[in-house]
């Protein structure tokens, strides 16, 4: 991506050159052997960075790259996937790990032994290809029996079927090793205010949730649950619409360390937030469980675009954040790199491997770049010169407390702050410029 730009820049220099006579004819040789020389080593990195290993924890939903392209104004543009060609595909292309809902593999509805067929053919081509399964959900959204949503509908019925589908589905995940519960809760919530109690909707999320950390207490599960926040769908407002709604909500569970929340960027960008800001307050209070990578372009439906297809700047500091954020530049973040995503619908199943590839491509570009951004010492003057790592320090100095504050004339009688007027600038701009040169590859 880099040198990309470095071609331009090159091109440019020989453009003003080129004016002389003289140098009309080699110049462009010169130009083409640049070119060539670029292209070459465009190559060798692209070896080096850009090729997905097991290594780099990426996975897939099943409903991802199996979506058949139905959206509410068309059906279906694609046959879908055999779980053997999907599971064979990813392991292909370099992802780790499928995740999937228990409609996604069976179809609502289904037999014990149809759904025991399924699950058979799905170990089977597990134990082929190595692929994990990191993480299973359950579909309590698509059926028209959970229309008024699942664990906080009005119908007490389908309250009880709902937490009877999430066991049954909390079991086949703990069989198949997965270490994540996701719940989105796609239907908890509503379109009329008078048509939900919403505290008495809270009272029955927590009732389930407490459930099921009973159940995967003394079952022995090895699994932990994530709440997927997001603000609507489209038309009905959904319970827990933001990551800080969900965080606030686990602790008041009975086990709360066995809940944390699986955010997804298109879901916090509908409701016009900074998803890097959310995503590091989640860090900071250790419930990051997972996360859901995609594109979003503003506040508006979700569009479930590729991973830096939306907003490309917030995507870039978002893996910095993941990868460079632990102690000493460690990574913050050692959970599976989830693509929840759609492929476009105008694609055929060629384009939706392509699209599969960009999502875990633009996740390695983003990381290179954030490495080549740190280590440039540029940046490091630039992050001292906006005192960004003086947020570390304490207010007060150790062992001081508010009374010596207070006794202290340097902190308010001595403290001049006429100097921030016209003066004692941040710099916070030029930063910003360094990493979207960084990110542009023109660094
Ligand atoms: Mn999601």
């Amino acid at each position: 991506m880099g040198l990309d730009f470095k071609v331009i820049w090159a091109i440019d220099a020989h453009v003003q050159l080129w004016r002389h006579p003289v140098n009309s004819i080699f110049l462009p040789l010169m130009l083409v052997c640049s070119f060539n020389q670029q292209i070459i080593e465009k190559g060798l990195r692209s070896k080096m960075y850009l090729t997905p290993t097991k290594a780099d924890k990426f996975s897939f939903g099943l409903w991802t790259v199996g979506y058949n392209g139905t959206d509410p104004f068309g059906g279906p543009t694609r046959k879908g996937l055999e779980i053997e060609d999907v599971v064979t595909k990813l392991a292909e292309i370099g992802a780790y790990g499928l995740t999937f809902h228990d409609d996604d593999l069976f179809p609502f509805g289904s037999s014990n032994q149809q759904r025991e067929t399924m699950i058979q053919r799905l170990k089977k081509i597990l134990a082929e290809t190595g692929i994990e399964i990191p993480m299973v959900t359950t579909n309590l959204f698509s059926a028209p029996v959970f229309k008024d949503g699942a664990f906080t509908s009005n119908d007490r019925g389908v309250r009880r079927f709902s937490l009877r589908k999430a066991f049954r589905q909390l079991d086949l995940g703990a069989e198949l090793g997965a270490k994540t519960f996701v719940m989105w809760g796609g239907r908890e919530g509503a379109e009329y205010d008078h048509a939900k109690n919403v505290s008495g909707a809270i009272e029955r999320y927590r009732e389930a949730l407490n459930i099921f950390g009973e159940y995967v207490t003394d079952k022995k599960y090895d699994i932990r649950f994530a709440i997927e926040p997001k603000p609507n769908e489209p038309r009905g407002d959904i319970l827990l619409p933001t990551l800080g709604h969900a965080i606030a909500f686990i602790n008041t569970l009975d086990r709360p360390e066995l809940f944390g929340v699986n955010p997804e960027v298109g879901h916090e960008q509908m409701a016009g937030l900074n998803f890097t800001a959310g995503i590091a307050q989640a860090i900071e209070h250790k419930k990051l469980f997972h996360i859901d990578l995609n594109g979003q372009r503003g506040i508006k439906y979700d569009q479930d675009l590729v991973f830096g297809h939306g907003d490309l700047m917030n995507a870039f500091t978002l893996i910095d954040l993941l990868e460079n954020s632990g102690p000493n530049g460690t990574p913050a973040y050692d959970g599976p790199r989830h693509f929840d995503y759609k492929p476009s619908r105008t694609e055929d199943y060629e384009g939706v491997w392509d699209s599969a590839r960009a999502n875990m491509r633009n996740y390695l570009i983003f990381k290179e770049r954030s490495k080549v951004f740190r280590a440039d010492p540029a940046v490091q003057q630039a992050l001292r010169n906006s005192r960004v790592s003086e947020i570390s320090i304490p207010t007060l100095n150790p062992g001081e407390n508010y009374n010596e504050l207070i006794a202290d004339q340097s902190s308010f009688e001595e403290f001049n702050t006429d100097e921030y007027f016209n003066g004692k600038g941040f710099a916070f701009v030029r930063l910003n410029q360094l990493a979207l040169e960084h990110l542009l590859g023109v660094k």
